[in-house]
């Protein structure tokens, strides 16, 4: 398998300094800074064009207070990985625990944003033990910071700017660091009116630049070069833990990070379950196994789902379910474009389907009182698509009217699927417990859509093909 190019040059770059040879450790101003971030995709110009959005879509009196994740403790003193919470990284590219970056107008009349920030700094002991940060001096050399702060300083400085009385409102996302919150409420300065930021900066996330839909290309590939890996490594006897294994060991050889979310590897009766993760299970001859994967590049995420035969050959009712999923996933990919609705979308692959169900006496029942009682969600029972970008599952833009319509440069991960339980008496019994999921990233483009991950088969004579 060929590796792909790494994501964190600088990250490599640093790292190289921490191997010295200097047996009692460097210390102070011999320690090595660490080196500027992300050179393979940090753009200076995008960010701060992000925070220009930000300050144009706030009322002139209010400035913005946006914090990253907190660490957490996962048992006696050792942490929880730490990733950046989006929002966060989506306006400043900084990807530290313990920062807050006020955001700004430069002033009153100008919609160009100042950044203040508020990071770690590191000396001594900690710098020895934990290694390098960019502390202030970075924030501003690196991250287009106008002034930077060490983390202390937020409290006090924050007072100073709400005293002069020149800020109405905050608008914040103080729910995603509890610290913070705490810290800024009891600050004992008198607290302006505190907005919800969220809906702001998600509107803002749903159009994706060509840098990011790069990033979550490279996504794409690592993971379709897993699942091509999975394909030839499932039969029979095998774990799922092992196809969770393999997954993790080519995303860390390519450079990345951790997966988008948990692998879900359901064979047999944990593919009912949607968000199955326990991953323990040996695959038995005769059953599907349903995988779904996607990794991180640069903090951007892929979501891909296969169902596959674990003997490398669909039974037909396997293949008969498979197939349904399959059409209505071809022909929501034949209709995705801009102007369309997701709602559009999801009606054109629900209808096709439970059509499908109908005609061949798999289901009983009328379509018509299927859809009104909403009853054909025992078999549909997720939506149909979600956008991916910073996170797996990433905000669909809030329309006033509540559309949800389709723009150009959207990314969305599709994904029809069919679930049939054993027992449900209105399924066919040589259908229950046959179920199937196909799941592909598409990019909306000006006149319709290209799949991301066109490279990994979905066609059943090509799996098959392909596990053989
Ligand atoms: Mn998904």
């Amino acid at each position: 398998m060929g590796k792909l190019k790494p994501v964190v040059l600088g990250f490599l770059l640093w790292s190289m300094f921490a191997c010295s040879d200097d047996m009692t450790g460097p210390e102070g101003d011999e320690f090595p800074e660490k080196l500027a971030p992300y050179e393979t995709y940090y753009d200076a110009a995008t960010f701060q064009q992000r925070r220009d959005d930000l300050v144009g879509s706030i009322p002139s009196d209010a400035m913005a207070v946006i914090v990253t994740n907190d660490t957490y403790l996962r048992n006696g003193d050792v942490g929880y990985e730490f990733r950046p919470a989006s929002h966060f990284f989506y306006l400043t590219g900084f990807d530290e625990p313990n920062a807050v970056a006020v955001i700004r107008r430069k002033s009153p009349s100008v919609s160009t944003a100042e950044l203040i920030m508020f990071v770690e700094k590191r000396e001594g002991a900690a710098l020895q033990w934990l290694g390098p940060v960019y502390g202030p001096e970075g924030a501003v050399e690196y991250f287009g910071a106008d002034s930077a702060y060490e983390y202390e300083n937020f409290v006090p400085l924050v007072r100073l700017y709400l005293g002069t009385g020149s800020y109405q409102s905050i608008y914040a996302n103080f729910e995603t660091n509890q610290t913070v919150a705490d810290s800024f409420y009891s600050s004992g300065a008198e607290i302006p009116t505190v907005v919800d930021v969220n809906g702001i900066i998600e509107k803002m996330r749903v159009i994706k630049s060509p840098l990011e839909i790069d990033l979550i290309q490279q996504a794409v590939d690592v993971s379709v070069q897993a699942f091509t890996e999975a394909l030839s490594m499932i039969e029979p006897g095998v774990y799922e833990y092992e196809v969770d294994a393999l997954f993790d060991y080519i995303l860390r050889l390519n450079g990345c990070s951790r997966a988008a979310f948990p692998t879900i590897v359901a064979s047999g009766p944990n593919i009912n379950i949607l968000h199955y993760d326990e991953n323990q299970r040996q695959m038995q001859a005769g059953e599907l196994v349903m995988i779904d994967f996607g990794t991180e590049y640069g903090y951007y995420a892929a979501d891909i789902t296969r169902t596959l035969p674990v003997s490398g050959t669909f039974s037909p009712a396997q293949a008969t379910i498979y197939g349904i999923v399959l059409e209505a996933y071809q022909t929501v990919v034949q209709a995705a474009a801009p102007e369309v609705s997701y709602y559009a979308l999801y009606n054109l692959s629900r209808d096709l389907m439970l059509d499908r169900l109908l005609e061949k006496g798999i289901i009983t029942g009328n379509k018509a009182d299927l859809i009104a009682t909403y009853s054909y969600r025992r078999y549909i029972q997720a939506g149909l698509a979600h956008p991916i970008g910073l996170d797996v599952h990433d905000p669909f833009p809030r329309e006033e009217s509540g559309d949800k319509i389709l723009k150009e440069n959207m990314v969305l991960a599709l994904e029809p699927h069919i679930y049939l339980y054993e027992g449900d008496l209105t399924v066919d019994q040589d259908y229950w417990d046959v179920c199937a999921r196909i799941e592909d990233d598409i990019l909306i483009t000006a006149a319709c859509c290209e799949v991301l991950s066109a490279e990994l088969p979905v066609e059943i004579e090509a799996i098959e093909k392909l596990m053989k």
